[in-house]
């Protein structure tokens, strides 16, 4: 399978994180012109992410992505022997619910970004961090401070946290020095994230493809 996209990690990283935990053989095609491409006019929605399936089905939308290459990867919570006797529709239902509120975080942060200039960056910057950043990692510090397992859904880690660590390395570089002070558990998920066997290599790797929000960091 292969998953196109531009050179940089933003809405793709999350259905390459997934696909690397399920071990899929899912191969990175970088997209540099895409303007006026082939690719952009086969697309369904006109963008990227795209992931072209083995029988040749152009998938578009990163979440849906996600969420067939999870199901590949046994990472739907109804998959997981850990979760036998829970209401497999609402376990997913569950997850989803997570997936899209990372979603609308993420959004959220890239519609406050896209216009910041050098002279209101550090203001911007300020502004999203105690506003929206703040309240997106409450609610998911709530979640997981009410989780026994200390995954968002079950008792087992699912694609769920891992869109929501994604989203998190995504916005680490605007956390303050208090992060695991203030939000331990999602400083809990951040870690054992890094040292899951099939994704720690990749994630310390120093060749990986750039953030997104490059104005907010400069
Ligand atoms: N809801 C879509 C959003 C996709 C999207 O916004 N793609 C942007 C890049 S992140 C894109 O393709 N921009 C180029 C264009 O629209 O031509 C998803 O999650 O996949």
């Amino acid at each position: 399978m292969q998953l196109h996209y531009f050179n940089i990690q933003a809405r793709s990283e999350a259905a390459y994180l997934i696909a690397l935990q399920g071990q899929l053989p899912v191969e990175r095609k970088g997209v540099s012109s895409f303007a006026d491409s082939d690719l952009k006019k086969s697309a369904p929605f006109g963008q990227l992410p795209l992931l072209e399936t083995d029988d040749s089905t152009v998938l578009a939308q990163s979440l849906a992505i996600c969420q067939f290459l999870a199901e590949k990867s046994n990472l739907l919570p109804s998959q997981s022997s850990a979760n036998q006797g829970q209401d497999s529709a609402l376990l997913n239902a569950l997850a989803l619910s997570y997936v899209l509120g990372v979603d609308e975080f993420r959004s959220e942060a890239y519609r406050a970004h896209r216009p910041t200039t050098a002279e209101t960056a550090e203001k911007d910057k300020t502004e999203w961090k105690e506003g929206r950043q703040a309240f997106f990692l409450s609610k998911f510090e709530q979640v997981l401070a009410h989780s026994k397992s200390g995954f968002l859904v079950g008792n087992t880690l699912s694609w769920a946290d891992i869109c929501l660590y994604d989203a998190l390395y995504e916005q680490k570089f605007l956390f303050a020095s208090d992060f695991a002070e203030k939000y331990p558990h999602l400083s809990k998920l951040m870690n054992q994230m890094e040292e899951l066997p099939n994704l720690k290599s990749y994630i310390n790797d120093p060749n990986r493809l750039p953030l997104y929000l490059p104005k907010w960091r400069n």
